[in-house]
């Protein structure tokens, strides 16, 4: 589900043959042989600096809670009072370090790669218990999967969601704390504790309720567009979008549907051809999947195929989720002529045929997203 506060951006007025529906935009969101699964060979990482300029789904970090304060060991004096007993205070605890989900976060990019919770105060004088350190927050995109080695521990999902990435320090027993009435004048105190310190992956999984995949130049982003106010790049050019973008589709109902619109996929993309097939970590979370094919190539039903093949390497059972095939370029004369053969390879109800260029039946699309949408709230109900 895409949490309600993601979509918050206000409507805007409608494309004429769109019709009824109004769009908005946001931009930004193991088996042996699983491409998801495997380092992509041979390929340099990037310095922190060409980091931050690129939009980044994935990160390593370092997160060290703050120590905690130390215990004192003093004794009360004033005049008059000569054993006035011990008064070491206690330590303040060190602070955690907390990712919290902010949707103004659009991606790993501003995360560094380590952070120190802050240090608990010592204990002082006449009782006086130590500081505690503050919490440190980090601002992480929605959507962010945190890992621990292989094992997830968080799934920050919804805006707002929180977790303690490494605890803060135990704060020390100052020599009050050890008073008894066998030791009347301890002076012993214990010193602060380290705080916890874990390496954390951080891994982007855009949430959205359907996910475009297609060729380059398939016109996927051309779509997005069209059916909503996200402005990715269109250009005639392959590889033109370098990192996934989602748009908003409200509905005429007020459902919002979150369609994200992922940089192309090639055959041999598994291995590392093309753009590779990271990417297709940002639709693993899509409900469903618009398979968009270039209508106007020879063969298009071969587009899917690949596709599809692409989607298998990546993660088995990807390519069953439920779908619709977007033939795109209708307005083309090459386009007409081979859409019989194509709905004939692939099944008249699956296929929906439109241009994104010039708008033309773009309405039935709409309407199968709804509808789509619409069957995963309801079986999403039934749980
Ligand atoms: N004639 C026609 N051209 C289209 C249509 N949709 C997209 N195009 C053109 O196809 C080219 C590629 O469109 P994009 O939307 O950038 O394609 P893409 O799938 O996002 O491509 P990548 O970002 O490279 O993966 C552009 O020159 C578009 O103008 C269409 O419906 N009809
Ligand atoms: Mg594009």
């Amino acid at each position: 589900m895409v949490p309600s506060r993601l979509l918050s951006v206000g409507p805007r007025p409608l494309l004429g043959s769109v019709g009824r529906w109004t769009q908005v935009g946001l931009l930004s969101a193991s088996c042996a042989d699983c491409a998801k699964h495997q380092e992509p060979p041979g390929k340099k990482l990037l310095s922190e600096k060409k980091l931050k300029k690129h939009f980044v789904d994935h990160r390593r970090v370092l997160v060290r809670g703050g120590r905690g304060g130390d215990g004192a060991s003093c004794f009360h004096s004033e005049p008059r009072k000569e054993f006035g007993g011990p008064d070491g205070g206690d330590g303040g605890s060190g602070g955690h370090v907390v990712l919290r989900a902010d949707q103004q976060v659009k991606s790993l990019s501003s995360v560094l790669s380590r952070y120190q919770g802050s240090h608990g105060e010592a204990g002082g004088r006449k009782n006086c218990s130590g500081r505690s350190g503050t919490l440190l927050y980090v601002p992480v995109p929605v959507g962010t999967l945190v890992k621990e080695g292989n094992k997830v521990v968080a799934d920050l999902s919804c805006p707002g969601d929180e977790y303690i990435a490494a605890l803060g320090g135990a704060g020390g027993k100052g020599n009050r704390f050890f008073l008894a009435n066998d030791n009347r004048a301890p002076v012993m105190c214990t010193p602060g504790q380290p705080g916890q310190e874990r390496v954390l992956f951080l891994e982007l999984k855009m949430v959205a309720h359907a996910g475009m995949v297609g060729f380059p130049n398939a016109g996927k982003s051309s779509l997005l567009r069209a059916i909503s106010n996200a402005r990715p790049t269109v250009a005639s050019y392959p590889f033109t979008t370098l990192k996934p973008h989602v748009g908003i589709v409200h509905c005429e109902d007020h459902q919002q549907i979150a369609v994200a619109d992922i940089p192309g996929i090639i055959r041999g993309a598994h291995q590392n051809r093309g753009l590779g097939s990271t990417f297709l970590r940002h639709i693993e979370r899509c409900r469903f999947l618009l398979f968009v094919v270039d209508l106007s190539e020879p063969e298009p039903w071969t587009q899917v195929e690949d596709l599809k093949f692409e989607l298998e390497k990546y993660e088995a059972g990807l390519s069953e989720r439920p779908h619709v095939v977007v033939a795109n370029k209708i307005d083309l004369p090459q386009a007409r002529a081979a859409l019989p053969q194509l709905r004939a390879r692939l099944g008249p109800s699956t296929v929906i045929a439109l241009s994104a260029a010039t708008g033309e039946n773009l309405e039935e699309l709409l309407l199968r997203l709804q509808e789509l949408h619409s069957r995963h709230v309801a079986a999403e109900l039934r749980w």
